[in-house]
């Protein structure tokens, strides 16, 4: 199938966006949330497919032939509207399973109200700045459905200013400052997860209220492994025709502190300085390193 062109950003509600994520907004903002569903929310690039494959293995295992599909049909994305596929909100009112997961990347206040109505569930996941940037340069380079990232230093000056979707900065404080108002987020950080799969694990089945068995724990810590998750194709998006694995495959590295790899020593520190002035107030800390 014929890709359209790569959309644009423009400013939405002070967010910067892609008419993929705003052309359904009425519906979305309407999105009648139920109060057993699971919204999986993110910065993009943060851990969100990691996340929802946990999830998606806790509650519905991996054995049943219906859940044989692609990560990205299983766990619909609210917000998405993108000429390839049925928009998320339409996917979402037609699932039956209980609980939904749920995925969205927007900012927690442009959130559906029904969410906070419902009293849901949420998890958050949140990746260092530095990481998150790499990983998110590699991705729209292979994706056809992403703005044109442009060269490195052009794309790391956008992050730094909020123009590659909206601000990150603005998005992991604004969902933690929520967190100290709404008892059911789980804030969660890629490096934790990275450094100790099980411990976070322990805390997702605490906080959701499933106590799974040791052997059970194990299979699914053992499927979610890096190596374990690119190679499979429910996962690792390859079914995906927007994406071109050519140039950077979905499941690209899987580290903490592959900015190393890219980051000039004046490009770091010149973010570094910048970061301490957008950050200065809050508590929120993250881990460049592990
Ligand atoms: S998206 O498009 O926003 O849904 O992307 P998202 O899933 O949030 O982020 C993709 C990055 O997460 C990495 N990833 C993992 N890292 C470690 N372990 C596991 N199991 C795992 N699964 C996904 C993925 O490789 C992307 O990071 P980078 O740094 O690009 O490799």
């Amino acid at each position: 199938m014929e890709l359209p062109p790569r959309p644009k950003l423009f400013d939405f509600h002070g967010v910067s966006m892609t008419n993929y994520f705003t052309d359904n907004w009425d519906n979305v903002q309407n999105f009648q949330a139920r109060p057993d569903d699971i919204l999986i929310a993110t910065y993009p690039k943060a851990g969100t497919t990691w996340v929802s494959y946990i999830l998606d293995l806790l509650y519905f295992g991996q054995t049943a032939p219906e859940r044989q599909r692609p990560i990205f049909e299983k766990v619909p994305f609210l917000e998405l509207l993108i000429p390839l596929y049925p928009p998320g909100v339409e996917v979402l009112d037609k699932l039956t399973t209980s609980p939904r997961l749920i995925k969205t990347h927007l900012p927690v206040q442009l959130l559906p109200k029904s969410f906070w109505e419902q009293n849901c569930r949420i998890v958050y996941v949140a990746r260092n700045a530095k990481d998150n940037a790499v990983s998110y340069f590699h991705f729209d380079r292979m994706n056809q459905a992403e703005p044109e990232p442009g060269d490195w230093n052009n794309y790391l000056q956008r992050f730094m200013d909020g123009k590659v979707f909206g601000s990150w900065y603005d998005h992991v404080t604004g969902w933690w400052e929520k967190k100290h108002t709404h008892s059911k987020i789980l804030y969660l950080f890629y490096e934790d997860m990275v450094e100790d799969t099980g411990r976070e694990l322990d805390r997702l089945c605490s906080f959701l209220g499933l106590s799974p068995s040791a052997e059970e724990k194990e299979r699914v810590r053992g499927g979610v492994q890096f190596d374990i998750m690119k190679k499979n194709s429910m996962a690792n998006y390859s079914t995906n025709p927007v994406m071109d694995f050519k140039i950077s495959p979905f499941m690209r590295k899987g580290k903490v502190g592959d900015w190393k790899n890219h980051f000039t020593v004046a490009q770091s520190e010149q973010f570094d300085e910048d970061y301490k002035k957008k950050m200065e107030n809050t508590q929120l800390r993250f881990r460049t390193t592990i």
